[in-house]
C-alpha cells in the first residue's frame, strides 16, 4: 500500500484523525486539528471526560488560554467528537497516541497504558493507516514496543499494510495551545515517506519547524533536550552547594561566569519538580542501558533530588541561630507548585520537603496562591511560625516586605530557595537569612 494516497487525503484534510488519549497533550491538537478541518474522533478510557468533552466543557483544570473557548466551537462544529470505543478508530486515516508514559520508583518506564492503547487499536487498525505515537518514550520504544504490539494485534505489516511514526509532544502547561503552534516538532517516521507525510499532517497546525527524521531520532531528541536541561540545573545546583561552602555568592558567581563567552549557567533552587525534566533522563538511559551504563544523568538527577533536602538543613540551621530545633518547629513553606505562577504541582520540590520536615517533627503549614488547597492570605499562614521557607518564585512573594516577615513571623528566620530577596536588606530588616548558594 502506498502512503501517496494517504498523503494526498491530508492535504485536502479529507483523512479521518483519531486521538487515543485526550489529556493535556492530546487534547489540544485533537481540538486543533478539528479547527484546520479534520473529522477527529478522541477515544479516552475516563466516560466522565467523555462526557464533559462532548458538551463541549474542557476538563483540563489550569489556565490554558482560548483552549475551553477553542473545544466548544469544534465540538458545537461537529468537527470533534469524544467515546471510551475503540470502533471508530476503523475509519480513522490517522491515528495519534497521547498517553502517559511514566517511570516507576526504579527509574523504568511502565508502558502499561501505552501498550494497551496499541493493543486496543491493532485490533481496529484499518489498511493503510499511519499511526503517530506523540507520547514521550525511552529511544527504541517505537522498535521494541509499539511496533510489534501492533503488527502482533493487527495482523499488519509495518511500512506495507500500516505506516508508523512518532512525533513527541513538547507542550508546557498553561500555553499548551501556544506551544502546539510555536514548538518545533520533530516527525520521526519508519521511512523518509512516512515522515514526509507526518510533516503533510503537522504543517496544518504548526507554524514552527517540523524536522523529518527516523523513529529513533525522534525519541532520542525529546529525552535529551530534557535530560540537557536536567544536568544544566544540576550544574547550577552544585556549583551553590560549592560556594555555599566556600562562603561566596552564587548569585553573584552565575553573573560573572555567563560574562564568559559561550556559558549559560542556569539558576540554582529548591530542586526541580514537573511532568517532563525529572522523568525524561531516565528514558533517556534506559534507551541505551544495554550498552550504555549511564552515570552523568543519574547524577544529574541525584543532586537536584537532593535539593529540596538541603533545604531543610539550611532551616535547620537557621533555626539553630535562633535556638530553636527543628523537631519543635512550626514551618510555613511558601509555594508548593514545581514552577513559579502555576498551579501544577507534579514532583514539586515541596511535596518531597513538607513530608520531610514532618517526619522530623516541624508543624508544617503550606500557602500557595496557585493552587486550591493552600491559598488564603499569606500573612496568616506566616503568623506564629518560626521560619518561612520560600520553595517557588510565585510574583505575590517577591513583594513581600522582609521588615513585615521579620515582625509577623514568632522567629525572624527566613530560608529562600529561590533567591527572590535580597540577603543584606533580609539581614537588615533583622531576618535571619539563608538562601542556597549563599555562604
Ligand atoms: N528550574 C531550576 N532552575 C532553572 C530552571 C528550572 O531549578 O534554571 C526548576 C523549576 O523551578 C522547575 C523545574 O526546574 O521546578 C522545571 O522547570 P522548567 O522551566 O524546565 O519547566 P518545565 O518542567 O515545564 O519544562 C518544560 C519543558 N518543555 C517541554 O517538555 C516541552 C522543557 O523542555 C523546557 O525547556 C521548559 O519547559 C522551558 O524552557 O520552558
Amino acid at each position: 500500500m502506498e502512503i501517496t494516497a494517504l498523503r494526498r487525503k491530508i492535504a485536502a484534510k479529507e483523512a479521518t484523525v483519531g486521538v487515543i488519549g485526550l489529556g493535556y497533550v492530546g487534547l489540544p491538537v485533537a481540538a486543533t486539528l478539528a479547527r484546520a478541518g479534520f473529522s477527529v474522533t478522541g477515544v479516552d478510557l475516563q466516560k466522565e471526560r467523555v462526557g464533559l468533552i462532548n458538551a463541549g466543557i474542557c476538563p483540563i483544570h489550569g489556565h490554558e488560554p482560548g483552549l475551553a473557548e477553542l473545544l466548544a466551537q469544534v465540538v458545537r462544529a461537529g468537527q470533534l467528537q469524544a467515546t471510551t470505543d475503540y470502533a471508530p478508530l476503523t475509519a480513522a486515516d490517522v491515528v495519534l497516541i497521547n498517553v502517559e508514559t511514566p517511570v516507576d520508583a526504579n527509574h523504568q518506564p511502565r508502558y502499561t497504558a501505552l501498550k494497551a492503547a496499541c493493543h486496543s487499536l491493532g485490533a481496529v487498525l484499518q489498511p493503510g493507516a499511519l499511526v503517530i505515537v506523540e507520547s514521550t518514550i525511552a529511544p527504541g520504544t517505537m522498535a521494541s514496543v509499539v511496533r510489534p504490539l501492533l503488527e502482533a494485534t493487527s495482523g499488519r505489516k509495518m511500512g506495507v499494510d500500516f505506516f508508523l511514526g512518532t512525533c513527541p509532544e513538547r507542550v508546557m502547561p498553561g500555553k499548551l495551545l501556544a506551544n502546539l503552534r510555536e514548538m518545533s516538532r520533530v516527525c520521526g517516521g519508519d521511512s523518509p515517506a512516512t515522515a514526509a507525510t507526518m510533516v503533510a499532517l503537522y504543517r496544518h497546525i504548526v507554524d514552527a519547524d517540523l524536522d523529518e527524521a527516523d523513529m529513533v531520532t525522534a525519541e532520542l531528541v525529546k529525552t535529551a533536550e530534557n535530560a540537557y536541561r536536567d544536568v544544566q540545573i544540576a550544574f547550577a545546583n552544585e556549583v551553590a552547594l560549592i560556594c555555599a561552602a566556600v562562603g561566596a555568592d552564587v548569585w553573584r558567581v552565575r553573573e560573572l561566569v555567563n560574562k564568559s563567552p559561550g556559558r549559560h549557567m542556569l539558576l540554582p533552587g529548591a530542586g526541580v519538580g514537573g511532568h517532563c525534566i525529572p522523568k525524561d533522563p531516565w528514558l533517556l538511559a534506559y534507551g541505551g542501558r544495554e550498552r550504555v551504563t549511564a552515570r552523568l544523568l543519574p547524577a544529574a538527577r541525584a543532586v537536584n533530588e537532593a535539593m529540596p533536602y538541603h533545604m531543610a538543613e539550611l532551616l535547620a540551621a537557621a533555626l539553630a541561630d535562633a535556638g530553636i530545633s527543628l523537631s519543635t518547629a512550626r514551618v510555613t513553606i511558601l509555594g508548593y507548585a514545581y514552577l513559579e505562577n502555576s498551579d501544577d504541582t507534579r514532583n514539586s520540590p515541596s511535596s518531597v520537603l513538607a513530608p520531610h520536615l514532618q517526619a522530623q517533627g516541624a508543624r508544617v503549614i503550606i500557602h500557595d496562591p496557585w493552587v486550591a488547597p493552600y491559598q488564603g492570605d499569606v500573612w496568616d499562614a506566616l503568623a506564629g511560625s518560626d521560619a518561612a521557607v520560600l520553595m517557588v518564585a510565585h510574583d505575590e512573594y517577591r513583594a513581600l516586605s522582609p521588615a513585615r516577615l521579620a515582625t509577623t513571623l514568632r522567629a525572624p528566620v527566613l530560608v529562600d530557595g529561590r533567591h527572590i530577596f535580597d540577603p543584606q536588606a533580609a539581614r537588615d530588616a533583622g531576618l535571619i537569612f539563608r538562601g542556597v548558594g549563599i555562604g
